[in-house]
């Protein structure tokens, strides 16, 4: 005969091992999927689906008002929570022979390890509500009931228990022991003797008596205070802790209920309930973001977005004493409420916002807020780094004082480059070459091409931004980089490192996102152009402010058609 291996055993052999063990062996119960689990966290080898507890647990009596179907239904889960064998308490095997045959094929095909069925009368009542009225089942059709159930099973292993009522019922220690040795003969893998005594004075009798013919079972529910030693001196095989897990929930939400019933308030509750990242743990949610990115397709995949809004705003000083530049109202809400909402609106979920001035300020619905707290001191890129762990495979970094049509996050979206700036061609056609633009203008843009516009799809790679053109060496401006890139697949490392780099700089603390751009078109990264015409607004100053609000105006659905800038 090989050696058990625990390791490659089912679980019917591994109830089938522990009931015939030599040693105390124990069994704890569990009623739902999330107790079936703590009870595999606890260190147990085997769970008690207890009906008292699962039918509480759905609120019902320990009647069999929950169907059987309902109760395997819930064994699913818990059979899906955790690798342990169960041990179902079967109730009386929900009906005659013919339900218990099909019961344990059931039970079989949803992994079930084994059932229990006790000698009483379908419906049954709970054994410690009035025990000594309920009817027991002749001795002659449980025996059918046994066989009939180990006829069915398929796993060789697959346990039936039989449980004696006798004792609860007040028959009688010779009847206990009569139908004990009937059910054994009759196939069962394990007698459960039960009690509903405070001491364990007939269980103890009934083992003296049994004699070590079967593994014998017990539910210490009435005599706890037994020491376990005892049970183990007696020749028990298994200990059941029958319904400790729901009666520990029932306490806890009481409590829990009441206290913040009474107190309208969560902060008394808070560091005595499990933490919510705890409850995300036991449902197992890290495998599901790990699966995610296996298996969901490009398209599909989560999006993210940074978005750098650390700034005061330097021209609108009297407008952000309370607030950063960011959460100034225009047409109706806060300048970051326009970008998350059209974010949101293309599957971009994962939004990230680098605040800085006035962070607290900032509404936090829907986004993730990271804050540099050199901010006064230093430029995009620091605040840049603050998220930089936070950057996903696909993922649009902005500046938060942007507005734009809808299109242009749209098409942003779709382009499958590694790196991708929007560029607004009609900042170059105003900038007359070898001329220094405006002042305030910004981020000029420098391309391998221009936006003939005729070339439609034609692919142009940004060489440059710069802030101004040189005069001594003037250049064609192509246009102005509104502040939008997108980075994807090996991009976001790439971008990592260099930002990486980029940190080692004495000056880093001053530099800006042009800056990043310069260094990785310089390292010879491909970043493409995506040119557009207009179509975009972004905040510095008062004027930008009120024609910020003429551009969402135009943006909203009731518009008057051609007023969209
Ligand atoms: C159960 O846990 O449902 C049992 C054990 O059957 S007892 O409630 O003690 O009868
Ligand atoms: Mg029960």
């Amino acid at each position: 005969m090989t050696a058990f291996d625990n390791a490659t055993a089912t679980r019917a052999e591994r109830l089938h091992q522990l009931l015939q063990s030599e040693q105390l062996e124990f069994l704890m119960e569990a009623h739902n999927g999330l107790s079936a689990r703590i009870v595999r966290e606890a260190g147990f080898k085997a769970i008690w689906a207890s009906g008292l507890a699962i039918s509480a647990q759905f609120g019902v009596r320990d009647n069999n008002e929950a169907s059987w179907t309902q109760v395997v239904d819930m064994l699913e889960f818990m059979v899906d929570a955790s690798d342990l064998p169960i041990l179902l308490d079967g109730d009386t095997g929900y009906g005659n022979f013919n339900n218990m045959r099909r019961l344990v094929r059931k039970l079989e095909q949803r992994g079930i390890a084994g059932v229990c069925i006790e000698d009483k009368q379908f419906p049954k009542t709970n054994s410690f509500i009035g025990g000594e009225r309920q009817p027991l089942a002749e001795i002659a059709e449980f025996c059918g009931k046994i066989k009939a159930g180990k006829d069915s099973q398929s796993d060789p292993a697959f346990c039936v228990v039989a449980r004696v009522e006798a004792l609860i019922a007040g028959w009688g220690m010779d009847e206990a022991l009569k139908r004990g040795e009937a059910y054994r003969q009759a196939g069962a893998d394990a007698i459960l003797i039960h009690s509903k005594l405070s001491r364990p004075d007939e269980i103890l009798a009934f083992a003296r008596e049994w004699a070590g013919r079967g593994p014998l079972v017990i539910v210490p529910t009435k005599y706890y205070s037994t020491p376990t030693e005892v049970f183990r001196k007696a020749g028990i095989s298994t200990v059941i802790w029958a319904n400790h897990l729901i009666r520990a929930a029932a306490s806890a939400m009481q409590l829990v209920a009441q206290e913040i019933a009474a107190s309208q308030t969560l902060v008394h509750v808070e560091d005595r309930v499990a933490a919510v990242d705890e409850i995300f743990r036991l449902q197992d949610a890290d495998e599901y973001t790990q699966a995610e990115r296996v298996y969901l397709s490009a398209s599909l995949a989560p999006r993210a977005a940074v978005v750098l809004a650390a700034s005061r705003g330097a021209g609108l000083q009297a407008l952000t004493t309370e607030m950063p530049k960011v959460m100034l109202a225009v047409a109706g809400k806060p300048l970051l409420r326009w970008m998350v909402d059209g974010f949101k609106k293309h599957a971009v979920n994962d939004i990230t916002v680098v605040g800085g001035y006035r962070a607290d300020a900032i509404d936090t619905a829907g986004i993730k807020l990271v804050i540099n707290e050199r901010h006064a001191s230093t430029g995009e890129l620091v605040s840049l780094a603050c998220a930089i762990e936070l950057l996903r495979e696909d993922t649009i970094i902005a500046y938060g004082d942007l507005l734009y049509r809808g299109y242009i996050l749209r098409d942003l979206l779709d382009s499958d480059a590694e790196f991708c700036v929007v560029v607004d061609s009609t900042a170059g056609q105003s900038q007359p070459a070898s001329v220094t633009p405006a002042a305030g203008a910004r981020d000029l843009a420098f391309c391998s091409g221009a936006d003939t516009r005729e070339l439609f799809g034609q692919r142009a790679l940004l060489q440059r931004v710069a802030a101004a053109v040189d005069a001594h060496s003037p250049q064609r401006v192509d246009g102005q980089w509104i502040g939008l890139l997108s980075v994807r697949g090996k991009g976001r490392v790439r971008l990592q490192t260099m930002l990486a780099r980029l940190r080692e700089r004495p000056d880093f603390d001053d530099l800006d996102m042009p800056a990043l751009l310069n260094a990785l078109a310089a390292a010879g990264e491909a970043i493409e152009v995506l040119y557009v015409h207009g179509h975009w607004c972004n905040v510095n100053d008062l004027e930008d402010l009120r024609r910020a609000a003429d551009f969402a105006h135009a943006q909203t659905p009731l518009a008057a058609a051609g007023t969209a800038q």
